[in-house]
């Protein structure tokens, strides 16, 4: 697509070109990728009426996405031999998360935009960006398109948009102005809060409840000043095992495994830490860690991740060496 096909404004091309359109999620898709996406075929629908819309999750979504698309069904891909006129990638952050479709969308002549909320990342192909680094979650961005484009919200589609929020802000405890604004209007539009939160409810999911007991057993604990540091070691759900070490009274918990031949490090911390401390673990962490080790991360301040070849037992000592860089000492309780 040439420059000046392109244009300034959602969805950057002309509405009558438009034939095939996908939505990308980022990889395993949760809530707030495929809720923002079912909104977004929505509004893509409303602007091109003869437009095919595809949502596409690489690589599946998690097991409360599948819950949540059974009430919010669209067509959805995990694959195509397909090109599409126009891409919209959401709630990515890194392309990496695209998995193969960030090779098919850099060969291929669609216009591509991303609609996110994770800090920009210098390189990347995208014709137009809709990003906004102050949104809590993806859906808050898609309303504001919708806002900013006059394309009235249906109560079916604010209903999916309040639960992306709700689901990106622990249930708003976490939410900005511009989360907390976005709910107050998608109600306005006929969303129910109340619904919302019990379809975020999941039932338990055991390997998640053994991973996290798992990692509460191989738990080591260090000092670094007044902070305390926790970590583990468990081979799936390392996101879901550092959030419950910070549950359990952690500052800071970074949690290693090997999966798919690759190490994952999660890490998270509260947000008292990032405050007093200024420490982002997406940008001072995870991205410095796969500078260092070989891989790709990033993420949040408070929530972030990298993957690496190295074993996990190097990557667990070499990210808490890069917290003691960043802390001052840190060294093992006995
Ligand atoms: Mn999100």
């Amino acid at each position: 697509m040439t420059t000046d096909a392109v244009l300034r404004k959602f969805p950057f091309l002309e509405i009558k070109g438009m034939k095939r359109a996908a939505v990308v999620c980022h990889r395993n898709a949760d809530a707030d990728a495929y809720l923002s996406a079912y909104a977004l075929t929505k509004l893509i629908k409303s602007l091109a009426p003869q437009c095919e819309v595809d949502i596409v999750t690489p690589g599946g979504m998690t097991t409360l996405t599948t819950k949540l698309s059974a009430r919010f069904p669209h067509r959805t891909v995990q694959e195509s031999k397909e090109d599409y006129d126009l891409y919209v990638a959401v709630d990515v952050g890194d392309e990496e998360l695209l998995n193969e479709w960030r090779e098919k969308m850099r060969a291929s002549g669609g216009v591509k935009v991303l609609v996110d909320h994770h800090p920009l990342r210098e390189v990347s192909f995208y014709d137009g960006m809709i990003v906004d680094e102050g949104a809590t979650s993806a859906a808050e961005v898609v309303y504001g398109l919708f806002k900013d484009l006059s394309v009235e919200i249906d109560k079916q589609t604010a209903q999916a948009l309040m639960e992306a929020v709700l689901f990106d802000s622990s249930h708003l405890a976490i939410a900005g102005p511009s989360g907390l604004r976005t709910v107050v209007k998608l109600m306005d539009a006929g969303a129910d809060v109340t619904l919302a939160r019990r379809e975020l409810r999941s039932e338990p999911d055991y390997g998640e409840v053994l991973a996290k007991l798992k990692g509460a057993q191989r738990l080591k604990i260090y000092r670094a000043g007044d902070w305390v540091a926790a970590s583990s070691m468990v081979g799936s759900f390392q996101a879901h095992v550092a959030r419950s070490l910070v549950y359990l009274g952690a500052d800071i918990a970074v949690v290693c495994g090997e999966s798919e031949g690759e190490t994952r490090v999660s890490l998270r911390s509260t947000q008292r830490f990032l405050d007093r401390t200024g420490i982002k673990l997406g940008t001072q962490v995870s991205e410095e860690m796969s500078k260092r080790l070989g891989g790709h991360g990033g993420g949040h301040a408070t929530a972030a991740s990298f993957s690496t070849a190295v074993s996990e037992d190097e990557a667990l000592g070499a990210t808490l060496k890069r917290v003691g860089e960043l802390l001052g000492d840190v060294h093992e309780m006995t």
